[in-house]
Formats: C-alpha cells, structure tokens, sequence
C-alpha cells in the first residue's frame, strides 16, 4: 500500500456541477444509475482526462451525452474507471450494480438489520458508483429512491422531499432534492420500514422547520431526549454563533450496525443507535449525556463541515476540531463547565497523550496517510478541538467570535483549508497567527517545564518556563510552540492576587493568560506581597504536559481553596498520583490531613456533587500509565487497588452518609441536577459496597428498586467490585435475564463484564465472545467485548503470559477481511508495546509480527501494525 501526501493535493481537471442518482433496491442486488453533468475545470490545463474512482463495483454501462460508450472507449480496473478526450462539459450516464447485503465493511450501501442505509465518509461513495469521491468536488445532488412499498416505506435522502409516487409494478419511487452543493462523502440514503417521531423548530427568521427521529419500531420510545437535544442544538448556534438551519426538513436514522458514532449527512444524519436512544429505564445519565453531545456535534456540522468543508482529507480537523470545539463549549453551557473541562482533559492526557507518545503520532493536519480512515482520531477531533480553543484564549470570546463570522461568511459554500480557519482569525483581529499555527504541523505533547523564585524584600515571584516538545515518526527538533498559560496566585487565605507581570506584552489580563512563546522564558510579577501557591494551567488552557514541583501541602491547599474548579481537581490527581507511586515503591501511608479534606469535600454541601465525584474519584489506570515512564501494568493495578482500598476505609461512614443523603423520591429525570446528585451518590455507594455488608446490602436494594438503568447499572458495578463473585454473578444472570430483548442493554452488559478487574478474565473474555448476545459481525458488540476488555480490564489484558494480546491479535486478523475499519481501530492497546516494562512489550511486539504475517492485509490494518513495528 502507498501513501497519499498533502503536497501532492491538486484541483480535479473536472467538476460535477449537477449529480442525480437513481436507487432500485432488491433483495439479492441495488441497480445504481448516476447521471452527471461535468464541466472542465478552467483552473487546469485541458486534459480531456476524467478519472472516477470506484471499488467493487460491477459496470454495465457508460453514455456520454446519452450515447452509450463501448468496452474500448473508456478504461477500468479496481480502483478507477477512466475517460478521454472529453470536451468542456458533457453528461456522463453510468449504471452499474453493487450488492448490499454482502457489505460487511459498513461503507457505501449496507444493509443493517432489515434496513438499508449508507456511510460514506471519508470515502465509502466510491463503493456506490464512480464518482470524483474527494471533498472539493461539491454537487447539487437529485435522488431516487425504488423499493418494494410495503417493505421499505419510507426511502430518504438528503435534502428536501420532492416526489413520491406507486409504481405500475407495485414498487415505490422517492426524490429528494438537496440544493445545497456538497461533497459525496455527505451523500445519504436509507430504506426501511421505519416509525418516526416528529418535532417542529421555527429558526431565528421565523422559518419552520420539520424535525424528525427514523426508528426501528420497537424503538420508537427512544427518541424524546434526542429530539430534545437537537432542538437545544438547533437555539445554541442561533445564538452563539448565529448560525441558522437552512434547509426545511432535519432528519435523524438510527442504525444497530455503524462504524463510529454518527454522520452528519446533510438533513439526513445517520446514528448509531447506542448514540441516539435512550429511556431512563435502558439508558445510563452517562449515555444521555453523550446523546447531547453526538446530537449537536452532528448538526453543528451542519455549518462547521457541510456548508464550508475541507478541500481534502488533510484538513480532517478543520472541520471535526472546530466541531469538537463546538460541541464540548454545547455541553459546557447546558450542564457544568468545569466537569465538561476536566472530561475533556481527562480524554486528553490518557488517550491523545498516549496517541502522541505512540507509533501513530501525527500532526493535527497530517502530511500523508495510507488509509484515511485511520485518521480520525483523538489528535485530530480532540487535540484539534484544543488548538481551536487556544485560539479563543489568545484572542477573546469576542475576537473569536467575529474569527469565526468571517470564516462562515468568506468561505460560505467552499472547500477550504485549516488555514484558511486561522486567516479568518488573524483578518477579524489584526493579530498574526504564524507562530501559533505550528500547532498544527507539529506533532508530539509539549512539555513545560516550571520554576519559580519569590523574593520577599521584592515583593517579586520569578517564573522561568521552558518548553520542549519531543520526536515523533518523522518528526525531530521541534520549534517552540505559542502556549496560553491560564494562571493565577493564591495568597495564604487562598485568595486570587492581582497580578502584574513582566513583560506586560506577554499577560492577557482578560483572560489571566500568560503567553510562552520561547524555549525559555522568565517573567517576572510584581507586587508579590507574600509567597503564593501558584496555580497553573487553570483551565487545561492548553494540551501540554507540566512539570511543576509542588509540595502535597500546596496540592492540598490548591484543592481546597482554588478558584479554578480545574486546577483543584488537578490538584486533587496529582496528590493521588503521589499515593499511587509511593505504594508502587511500597511506602504509601494514607495520612490524616489529606483524608480529612476529602471528608470535608464530601460534606460540603455547597459544592456541585458531580464535581464532588470527580474530586474523589481516583486516576483511571490508564491515566496513571500515562504518568509513568515504564509502564508496568500489574504494579500499577495493584498500587491503585491498595489506594482505593485505603481510602474507602477512611471514608466508608461519610460515603454511607453521602449516599443516604442523595437518595431521592423524585421521579428519574435526564436533568442536570439530578444526574450530578446520582453521581455522587452511586460513587459513594461504589465504595461504601466495598467495605461493608450493609453497602453491599444497599447495593442490591438499589438494583431491585430502580426504576432507571444509571442506578441499576451503578449497583450492578458496585457489586462486582466489591469482588463477591458469586453475588455478582447473580445480579449479572438476572439483569441478562431482565433485559437479554433489548439490544443496547445487552451491550451494556457484555461490556461491564469484559471491562472488570474482577471478571474479564482471558477465558471470561472467550465465553463472552461464544454467548449468544455477541455477534462479530456488529461494531457495538466488538467494542463492549473486545474494547471494553482491552481498554479497561489492563490486568488481565496485560495477562502475564500474553493470552490476553492473543486475544485481541486473533479478533484483529478475523475482522480484518470483514470489516477493515474495526479491525485497525482495535489494535490501539498493541501499539503502545515500546512503552511497557520489555517483558510486556516483547509479548504485544510478537503479536503484531504476527498480524503483520498474515496474507491480505487490508490497509486499514497493515498501516497501524507496520508503523508499529519501526
Ligand atoms: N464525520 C463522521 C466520521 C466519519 C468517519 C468515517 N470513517 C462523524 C463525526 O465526526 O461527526
Ligand atoms: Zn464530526
């Protein structure tokens, strides 16, 4: 397989002004005829060449200007069909068949349970029929959807509805017109005998527009909390970014098989079901809350990514950064800001840090790729979500603001570049950007590192930064970086101090920024009137790694007293990392004043609860893996255990309290409020079942009584930690018994059992995968199953003797032929072999040799294992 450069981008000799697409669906094929109206593009020389590219796909015929062409005229193979001599503009009339039910990649046109549907992003459209399936060729886009009526009533696509009508033969014809121009990879369609739920939305200049939800009917009481969402979604742009829906219909499809969590295809956006159904009986407040967010990421892109979209898949992040970015600013504002900050971060530093110190480190806007598909990740969405923000840092709410005005305005209908983002940014500001867009050709964490020197007689604290930021493939001697430093000093009350600093050019006063821009930098504030606990970093202001040595009396200070709700929680991990390394080196003793401010968190009614959770709940494993230099997973399992364990000791009369004092009669409800109380509570319940018969007695209470699945899940999990095994094998035999008709549900379960500490091991793992709920053919399974194991039950994963990598490699080589995209997702964990302590590594290395030694390898798959292997 070859790579494909972003040096090499050039503009298509021609364009399709005009695409119209004819569906006849039947059981054993799909006839597809596209009619194109092409004109050259007089950007580039006349070459009279056209390539389409298409991949399997059966032709049966070409007609240029409704004169059909013979075998000789025009030349194929597997990947291109390719056309000569051609003048300015002609219609080009293809029809060819391709075989749905066989699609078991999940891309193009696939059937998915008893529906059809599509997924073409990035470049699934190609497997519909020959097309220029690349960004910059934007189309107006007619389609005809054909189909047995009374299997597949409703037949959509994007745009509006123009015609529907009964065949003579019994078959029923839809159109649908989308006057908007886009991209192919925006293209979709779907057939199914559907029930829908139905909404209206009146935009800022009064236009109405239709809402609707496409389910499957056994779902149809699912759909209320993402309606909902959407509307929020569709009043949030109005007014944050004065964005308007634009066309008269918004349409939702949720689909049981699908790669990723959604697609946001114009006016037709296609979901997986696990993202857009939900009831408080099957649904955790956690998957409401990712609900909100996948809902208005998708119709975010409505604006960030439809209407102006990238010129090519380099520019990825132009649009899912941005809309990442949007989306987390969303939920920031429809729930608390400062937990949103610190999910966000928390997603950061485990799994982009973790990308960024791997094989697979790329920049935000990458210079090559084998496959695209292994490009949507968490640098590009989540670090470019990052960058995004910086910007906002640097420039203001309001400076950003009227950044992004302009980009929508100028660039309104285009196919654009990531720097034609940052240009709207330097034009509405007057600022210049040059040093700070090397965010996005550098790839790799920086570094900072901190020290400071306060001098009484002075009233002056020194700070001298450095930055460094390390190789990566391809990648070595990096430039610094322009990095917004969030500060603030507290004085002994824990008060913010006024600072001045010196020199001034280098602090925004605004927004308490200082500005890095240099190797090394000192500045000086003055005005220090006593030693301050510096906190730094407020607000993750931007995606670097800190070195900062601060004593655990200036932690605990810094988490009791700062005003940045980040930084306490910060403070709060770094503390708890110190625990969890003195108990790797054997030493950890749990002491008093520590506990006693984390039994004043507990009891400090004024604080909001689900911050509270955060504040008390311990780095994840990964998290702490990605603080170590040599990760050895066993010992840090177990250093984590004995901490845990402490804790919940030490608290385990204030968890009960806590817990009794959250317990409420009101109705469930997906709200704010509530859901940040049961957080709490169900933590509290989670360690107070781990210490004692009467928290283990109140967990399975609470899993007879709870009339919502986020506190029946919540005991369920509450008693397999607390390791009683054959009373957690009860609850897990009665919740399958209980739920075993409902799809999501049983996804829940596979994957709170693969992903447990205490369950999943090796052979666990393998009666999982033979249990009639999973099916390999299905993504969501895979994940619950294979992901959840990998991702979250590191001990066992990390099984000394390496069945646990056998595990995943064998999953890895079966699904490499079926569904390539999956297949390459998962080897994540492997990646990361020079990372671990040699006798872990040496074991994932053997697997990856072995995966690389298979014959077709697909190219999703030999892409990841082979820069693995350098
Ligand atoms: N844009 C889609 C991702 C499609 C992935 C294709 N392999 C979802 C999203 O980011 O909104
Ligand atoms: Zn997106």
């Amino acid at each position: 397989p070859n790579a494909i450069y972003l040096k090499d981008y050039q503009q298509p000799d021609y364009w399709i002004e005009h695409t119209e697409l004819t569906f006849e669906l039947s059981d054993d094929h799909t006839l597809v005829t596209a009619r194109l109206d092409i004109v050259r593009n007089s950007q580039r020389p006349a070459s009279g060449c056209l390539t389409l590219q298409g991949q399997e796909l059966e032709l049966l015929s070409v007609a240029l200007d409704g004169n059909e062409l013979s075998v000789g005229e025009y030349q194929q193979d597997d990947e291109s069909l390719t056309l000569q001599g051609l003048a300015e503009r002609h219609q080009l009339t293809i029809r060819n068949r391709i075989y749905p039910q066989h699609n078991t990649a999940l891309e193009g046109l696939y059937q998915s349970g008893n529906m059809y549907c599509t997924q073409c992003e990035a470049e699934g459209f190609r497997r519909i029929t020959y097309y220029l399936d690349r960004p910059d060729v934007m189309s107006v886009f007619t389609t005809h959807v054909i189909a047995d009526g009374e299997r597949y009533p409703v037949l959509l696509s994007n745009g509006n509805p123009v015609a529907e009508q009964q065949l003579p033969d019994g078959r029923k014809k839809s159109s649908w017109h989308d006057p908007h121009k886009k991209p192919a990879y925006l293209f979709a369609l779907v057939a199914g005998d559907l029930q829908v739920k139905q909404d209206t939305f009146t935009t800022m200049s009064g236009r109405q527009v239709t809402l609707k939800i496409f389910v499957e009917p056994q779902n149809i009481d699912k759909t209320d909390y993402a309606l909902d969402a959407l509307k929020r979604s569709m009043k949030w742009d109005e007014q944050s970014y004065g964005r308007e829906y634009d066309l008269d219909i918004f349409m939702i499809v949720a689909v049981d098989d699908f790669n990723m969590g959604a697609m946001e295809n114009k006016g037709l956006n296609i979901f997986n079901s696990s993202c857009v159904l939900a009831n408080p009986a099957t649904a955790t407040d956690a998957a409401y809350q990712r609900i909100e967010a996948i809902v208005a990421h998708e119709y975010f892109h409505n604006w960030s990514g439809n209407r102006v979209t990238c010129r090519d898949w380099f520019q990825l992040s132009l649009k899912e950064g941005f809309t990442v970015f949007r989306d987390a600013s969303f939920s920031a504002d429809m729930n608390s800001a400062t937990v949103k900050r610190i999910e966000d971060a928390r997603l950061m530093r485990t799994v982009q840090f973790a990308e960024d110190a791997g094989p697979m480190a790329h920049p935000v806007q990458p210079d090559s790729f084998i496959e695209i598909s292994n490009f949507y990740t968490v640098t590009i969405y989540e670090k470019g979500s990052e960058v995004v923000g910086m910007q906002r840092k640097i420039l203001g709410a309001e400076g950003f603001r009227n950044g992004a005005d302009l980009y929508f305005d100028r660039h309104d209908g285009q196919a654009v570049t990531i720097y034609d983002f940052t240009k709207a940014m330097e034009d509405a500001n007057g600022v210049d950007l040059t040093l700070f867009k090397r965010w996005y050709k550098q790839a790799g964490t920086p570094q900072i590192q901190v020290s400071s020197d306060y001098d009484q007689a002075r009233q002056q604290l020194q700070l001298t930064l450095t930055q460094r930021c390390p190789d990566t493939p391809g990648q070595s001697d990096k430039l610094p970086m322009w990095i917004p430093v969030q500060l603030g000093l507290l004085d002994s009350q824990g008060q913010d101090m006024a600072i001045q600093v010196e020199p001034a050019s280098a602090w925004t006063a605004a927004s308490q920024v200082l500005h890095l821009t240099e190797a090394e930098q000192t500045f000086v504030f003055h005005g220090v009137t006593e030693r301050p606990v510096i906190s730094f970093l407020r607000d993750f202001s931007a995606p670097v790694k800190v070195e900062f040595e601060q004593s655990r009396d200036e932690l605990l200070f810094l988490l009791q007293h700062d005003s940045d709700g980040f930084n306490r929680w910060d403070a709060g991990q770094r503390l708890m990392l110190g625990w969890i390394n003195d108990a790797m080196a054997g030493q950890f003793a749990l002491d008093e004043a520590a506990v006693s401010v984390f039994r004043a968190l507990l009891r400090d009614a004024s604080l909001d609860p689900a911050m509270v959770t955060y504040l008390l709940s311990l780095p994840s494993e990964a998290y702490i893996a990605e603080f170590s230099a040599d990760i050895d997973p066993q010992a840090i399992h177990q250093a984590r255990q004995q901490v845990r364990e402490a804790l919940a000791a030490a608290l385990t009369s204030e968890m009960a309290a806590t817990y009794q004092r959250l317990q409420s009669d009101q109705p469930y409800a997906p709200q704010p409020q509530q859901m940040s109380a049961r957080a709490l509570k169900n933590l509290a319940l989670g360690y107070w079942a781990s210490q004692s018969a009467e928290g283990l007695q109140q967990a399975q209470q609470q899993f007879a009584a709870a009339d919502n699945m986020t506190d029946q899940m919540a005991a369920l999990q509450a008693l397999i930690h607390s390791g009683e095994r054959s009373l957690a094998q009860h609850y897990l035999d009665r919740f399958y018994q209980q739920w075993h008709n409902d799809v999501l549900v049983v996804n829940q379960w596979l994957s709170v059992q693969a992903g447990s500490a205490e369950l999943a091991s090796v052979e666990f793992v393998e009666s999982l995968l033979q249990h009639e709920a999973f099916d390999w053919r299905n993504p969501n399974k895979v994940r619950a199953v294979i992901g959840a194991f990998a991702g979250q039950a590191l001990c066992h994963f990390h099984a000394t003797d390496g069945q646990g990598y056998r595990l995943l490699a064998d999953a890895v080589i079966r699904l490499n032929g079926s569904n390539p995209q999956i297949a390459a997702r998962l080897l994540g964990p492997l990646t990361k072999w020079k990372r671990l302590v040699p006798q872990y590594g040496g074991l994932m290395k053997a697997e990856l040799q072995r995966i690389m030694a298979q014959p077709d390898l697909s190219k999703d798959v030999y892409e990841v294992v082979s820069k693995s292997l350098v």
